[in-house]
């Protein structure tokens, strides 16, 4: 099962087939913009086998929650939120910033945060706490009002303290593709959003990308994937670890090593072999491993290439020299450095966000951050004085463009 990769052939592969299910999710979506309540109701029953009482989960849930959660997994909890939010502040720029660039001409940014947002928390194969503080706290660090979140039923009440903990206002027991579209279309119990972020399956995802019209999205995020790029001086058992890390979270996941030694290769093959006959998710790493593997480049300056060429989502670099070659990856979603940072440590509590643009979109899209919650206004204010400095230009490139009223709009200043 661990073998050399073709990587262009492994590239096309990772792209989940969104099209495949675009038609049953345009139906659920119009049933839910037809229906609203009552369609999440009867997809639950459909989907999930649970008939929903009540979609909101009540403040009192909430509280219970924490008397069915260990005392230590609440406060490990709790110290992940300080890390991720601590992290996630230093991201925040200032509410508006003001520069004289020449006198009497002053420009700046405002910055806004978005008023209602919506997260998608994966339920089903696993119960995701973490996602649950890593959709939500940048849009609080943001200064987001109106936070709201929607995870399939039953809801680990795991979770529910998670987003209690993140300060999440408002929990709705909806999962899929009819969740996504509770919250980009609204319903009566389920208030519409401006942005959809986090997660999900393959009906999640095409369900955020068919609705894009309506609501904003972060990006595709789908099955976890890790590229490893390591050199001879590796720890072939650390890169092996990391490699199942990631293949056990779906049968999909996709994990890759690029190494310039292919003696490591076989040696991380052999500490692969060996630690999936004790896994407990072995199915699942084995499914994952299937579409997993390594290549081997000729140097250095190849194995960069081909990792920018994969664009993954997770990328550790097990080199000799990390800092050396940082600059060179173009198109990772997090980048984890030296044998010490398990990808894990980001997955939950060093304060990196784990929400990632995957199967290649991260050559296009930067994983979940502050700034996808802030909308940005310019500024500008020009005094008399300011308005002569650039008076002349801007009437000259207006008249050019036969735009006299723009023009205009400038002399009718200048003669007062
Ligand atoms: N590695 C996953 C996130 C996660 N890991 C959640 C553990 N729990 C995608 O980045
Ligand atoms: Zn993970």
């Amino acid at each position: 099962m661990w073998k050399a990769l073709d990587i262009e052939t492994w590239i096309a592969g990772r792209r989940s087939d969104l099209d495949r299910v675009k038609g049953s999710v345009s139906e659920i979506i119009g049933r839910v913009r037809a229906e609203g309540d009552d369609a999440l109701v009867d997809l639950t029953k459909k989907f999930d086998g649970i008939d929903l009482a009540e979609i909101a989960v009540s403040d009192e849930e909430r509280e219970a929650a924490y008397d069915q959660v260990d005392a230590e997994l609440v406060e490990s909890l709790v110290q992940a939120e300080v890390r991720i939010s601590r992290f996630h502040e230093l991201q925040r720029g200032r509410d508006l910033w003001l520069q004289e660039m020449e006198p009497g001409i002053t420009l700046g940014v405002k910055t806004t945060p978005l008023s209602r947002v919506g997260a998608y928390v994966p339920g089903g194969r696993a119960a995701y706490p973490s996602t649950a503080l890593m959709c939500t706290i940048p849009a609080v660090v943001a200064g987001v009002r109106e936070i709201c979140c929607c995870t399939p039923p039953p809801i680990n009440p795991i979770t529910l303290v998670a987003l209690d903990i993140a300060g999440v206002d408002e929990i709705y027991r909806v999962g899929g593709a009819q969740a996504i579209a509770a919250m980009a279309i609204g319903t009566e119990t389920i208030p519409g959003v401006e942005k959809i972020v986090g997660p999900g399956n393959v009906f999640v995802t095409a369900a955020k990308m068919l609705l894009r019209d309506e609501v904003e999205i972060d990006f595709p995020a789908g099955p976890s994937e890790i590229a490893v790029l390591a050199d001879s001086t590796a720890n072939p058992r650390f890169i092996a670890a990391d490699i199942l890390a990631q293949a056990e979270h779906d049968p999909s996941a996709a994990c890759v090593l690029v190494t310039t030694d292919a003696a490591l290769a076989d040696a991380v093959g052999a500490e692969v072999k060996r630690m999936v006959e004790g896994a407990d998710r072995r199915e699942i790493i084995e499914k994952a491993l299937d579409h997993s593997g390594y290549i081997v480049a000729g140097d250095l300056d190849e194995a960069v290439a081909t990792v920018n060429g994969i664009a993954p989502e997770h990328l550790s670099v097990q080199v000799a020299d990390p800092l050396g070659i940082l600059t060179r990856f173009r198109s990772a979603g997090s980048i984890f450095v030296g044998p010490y940072a398990a990808v894990a440590c980001g997955d939950y509590a060093s304060g990196t966000n784990h929400v990632l643009p995957t199967a290649g979109y991260a050559r296009l899209y930067s994983g979940l951050d502050v700034n996808h919650f802030c909308r940005r206004s310019t500024v500008q204010m020009i005094t008399r004085e300011g308005l002569e400095a650039i008076g002349d230009v801007v009437e000259t490139i207006a008249d050019a463009e036969g735009l006299h009223a723009h023009a205009e709009s400038v002399r009718v200043r200048r003669r007062r």
